[in-house]
């Protein structure tokens, strides 16, 4: 089984970028997660991650049928404890840093945890920052807390600074998923320059010229989902933007 978390580190110790596609069970089933599994597997991003903010009981479903199509490895983003499966290849092991609601810090994780030490599942530990994206995100009502709001950099800098040093081995910047407004270039060049551990940012990315200028301020992994429910053919020009940039 691939060691998600080594290959993350591996690639930006080459100056590499990585790419992941989210996929929500509930909206992407069927016909249509087998059409754009066929895609992933011709574009090849780094990741499918599988999960959403609600309350599903597709995810073991899609993540099996996913791994039956595909070899890139299926990472999961939980929205809840509810969405756990142990055939995973690997979990986002999310606290929702950013928020003060201690079901969505500590309390959802400790009640998975014994569950994930039996399927020896990989769990990385994650801290997840939402960022107002200028849209109501699923992640604030079903989290119950509100955004950083995407003016208070030094907020949003110092929450990333904040995980870290709590022991987070990765930073999430999130936008939350359909947001009018990606995170800001200059808040992820700020988060950057003060963590040292790889930075995901995701949300509201729906062109390839946001997304080389998310990787250009220094996003390691960028995650997109919304976009490809509707184009998925996008999946192959945004997989390749990072090769391209590794290129240049
Ligand atoms: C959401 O960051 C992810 O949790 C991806 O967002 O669906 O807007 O691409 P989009």
């Amino acid at each position: 089984m691939a060691n998600v978390y080594q290959h993350i580190i591996e690639s930006c110790r080459r100056g590499e970028k990585l790419f992941a596609v989210l996929i929500d069970p509930e909206k992407c089933n069927g016909e249509s997660l087998l059409s754009f599994v066929e895609k992933i597997n011709e574009a090849l991003p780094d990741f499918v991650l599988v999960g959403g903010s609600q309350l599903t009981e597709n995810v073991e479903k899609t993540v099996v049928f996913i791994q039956q199509h595909t070899k890139v490895p299926v990472v999961l983003f939980p929205g809840n404890i509810h969405q756990f499966t142990p055939k995973a290849d690997a979990i986002l092991f999310l606290s929702l840093i950013s928020g003060r609601n201690p079901d969505f810090l500590i309390g959802q994780q400790v009640a998975v945890a014994s569950k994930l030490r039996e399927a020896q599942i990989e769990a990385i530990s994650t801290g997840y920052i939402l960022i107002d994206g200028a849209t109501e995100s699923a992640v604030t009502k079903m989290s119950k807390t509100q955004p950083i709001d995407a003016e208070n950099v030094d907020l949003i800098v110092n929450t990333a600074l904040a995980g870290e040093l709590i022991g987070n081995k990765l930073i999430y910047l999130e936008a939350g998923s359909g947001a009018k407004c990606p995170v800001a270039t200059e808040t992820i060049r700020k988060v950057k320059s003060v963590c040292q551990v790889p930075i995901i940012v995701g949300g509201g990315i729906c062109s390839v010229e946001q997304l080389e200028k998310a990787y250009r301020a220094g996003a390691d992994l960028v995650v997109v989902g919304n976009h490809f429910e509707k184009n998925p053919n996008d999946l192959f020009s945004f997989v390749q933007c990072k090769r391209t940039l590794l290129e240049r």
